[in-house]
């Protein structure tokens, strides 16, 4: 038993929840699945591990330069708020956890419990409807420390066993069904990538994905944001280089003209001293746009082998299914400005919504995360760009930024939060788990049952609306165009 155990904790630690072992792993087994050779697998695998060490190095890059800066507005006002931000979340979690004497180390039993219940719903796909399996592995850390603390909140007298089991079952079923209701979008998207996503925003996708298209009027699409045409010296904008460098500049370097040199200096550990403030700024401002060229870089490298390798374990393994992955996996289908378009509208409706709870008083005072307002929203406009054009892509992320902030104090406050210092933040969690977690508090059990048998309803009711192409849409999306264009 031990040894086994011992395995398990060596294949938990390496491989599932490190992402990018994980889809190397994965792109190794599709392609002997598929009966290629040895060095055939190892070639797509390793191309698959650099791709995604890629994509970290990018995502990373991004986190830890801009991050402590939002969060630095903290310190600057010297305000005793919550930062909403998965990392942030993922602390409080913790501490709440530990504050009642509770273990924290049920979060990778959580999490074991969770990713095995997603793959018995696609096993059984054929009653459950479930397509697609959610491999992104810091995420599910991260959600199933949030998400333990939610239960331990709503039931503080379950034992161990019984919250590892229920929490289990229902961040699994969150997993696979979020991960199933972005299928049909990102096929459409990425053209039939083979992939849908796997993240902290998958209910918010297809939301935007639905709302957007009401941003078509009768026969007239909405203006994409690849159609722009600025005139003057403002064409220079429609590269996205010199946008995302420009707006970056100004964004960032009015945050941190506020927060002063003596506070970066302090916040950034590989502040250069010698060097003029004014081109710290302007480095460390473009430096965004030479992530996001990163990232798509890594993006275009591991998805290709991951959509052809998963081909062998949808055949053999999983029949039909298709792996969910990181949100930034769409970033290389849409219009490169998209991403910076949705940040930036994400933080207005997030500052305008803190200036509210300012203005308000409110008794739970909220600082912008890096993590939600820029992946979050970055997101939300490549799938509202490719739908409804550039109106949709700017409203619904500001009404996102919106709602992170104003549901994020909710969040706070139900969940007895204050005074931890974060909250995970992301739109599912500000939203679908704010719900959970309130029908729990209040419903107990019965609450805790209706979460469950809702979520696993959803992809009964994809099924209903869309009988007829809706395995083929990920099977073969070629066939499924051309069933689609002859009706
Ligand atoms: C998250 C998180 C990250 C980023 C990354 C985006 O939620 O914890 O590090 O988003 O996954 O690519």
């Amino acid at each position: 038993m031990n040894f086994l155990l011992s395995i398990w904790a060596f294949f938990q630690n390496n491989i599932l929840t490190q992402p990018a072992f994980f889809i190397a792993f994965i792109v190794l087994i599709g392609y002997l699945l598929l009966g290629r050779k040895l060095y055939e697998a190892y070639s797509g695998s390793i191309k698959a591990l650099v791709g995604y060490l890629t994509l970290d190095v990018a995502a990373g890059g991004l986190v830890s330069n801009f991050r402590p800066i939002l969060a630095g507005l903290e310190q600057r006002f010297n305000l005793s708020a919550a930062v909403i931000d998965p990392y942030f979340g993922q602390s409080a979690a913790q501490a709440a956890v530990e504050n009642i004497g509770r273990s924290f180390s049920m979060m990778m039993m959580v999490l074991l419990v969770g990713f095995v219940f997603n793959l018995i719903l696609v096993l059984f796909r054929k009653y459950t409807k479930v397509r697609s399996v959610f491999i992104t592995g810091h995420i599910m850390v991260q959600q199933s420390s949030t998400a333990l603390w939610i239960l331990l909140f709503c039931f503080p007298s379950l034992q161990d066993i019984s919250v590892v089991i229920m929490l289990g079952i229902l961040l699994g079923a969150y997993w696979a069904v979020g991960s199933n209701l972005t299928v049909e979008c990102t096929q459409e998207l990425t053209e039939g990538g083979g992939f849908g996503i796997a993240h902290q925003q998958m209910f918010g996708i297809w939301i935007v994905d639905k709302v957007a298209n009401l941003f078509n009027r009768k026969n007239k699409k909405g203006k994409k944001i690849e159609d722009l045409e600025l005139p003057g010296f403002l064409s220079i904008f429609s590269d996205n280089i010199v946008a995302t460098s420009t707006l970056m500049t100004i964004f960032f370097g009015i945050i941190m003209l506020i927060l002063g040199k003596d506070l970066m200096i302090q916040i950034d550990s590989t502040y250069n001293t010698s060097q003029n403030f004014i081109f710290y700024i302007i480095e460390k401002s473009v430096s965004f746009a030479v992530y996001l060229g990163i990232l798509q870089l890594g993006v275009r490298l591991f998805v290709s082998e991951l959509t052809e390798s998963f081909q062998g374990i949808s055949n053999k393994l999983l029949p039909g299914s298709i792996p969910a992955v990181d949100c930034a996996a769409v970033y290389g289908f849409g219009h490169p400005n998209a991403m910076t378009i949705g940040f930036l509208f994400g933080a207005v409706g997030q500052f305008v919504a803190i200036l509210g709870l300012l203005v308000f008083d409110s008794p739970v005072m909220i600082i912008t995360g890096f993590v939600p307002v820029f992946f979050d929203n970055a997101t939300f406009a490549v799938y509202a760009n490719h739908k409804g054009g550039l109106k949709a892509a700017v409203v619904l992320t500001f009404i996102s930024g919106m709602l992170q902030v104003l549901l994020g104090a909710v969040c706070v406050m139900v969940f007895g939060l204050l005074g931890f210092g974060g909250w995970h933040g992301n739109f599912d969690w500000s939203t679908i788990w704010l719900g959970i977690g309130f029908s729990m508090k209040h419903l107990g059990y019965i609450g805790f049952a209706i979460s469950l048998i809702v979520l696993l309803a959803i992809p009964q009711l994809q099924y209903l609306k869309n009988k007829k192409y809706y395995f083929t849409i990920t099977e073969d999306y070629e066939s499924y165009l051309e069933e689609k264009n002859e009706n």
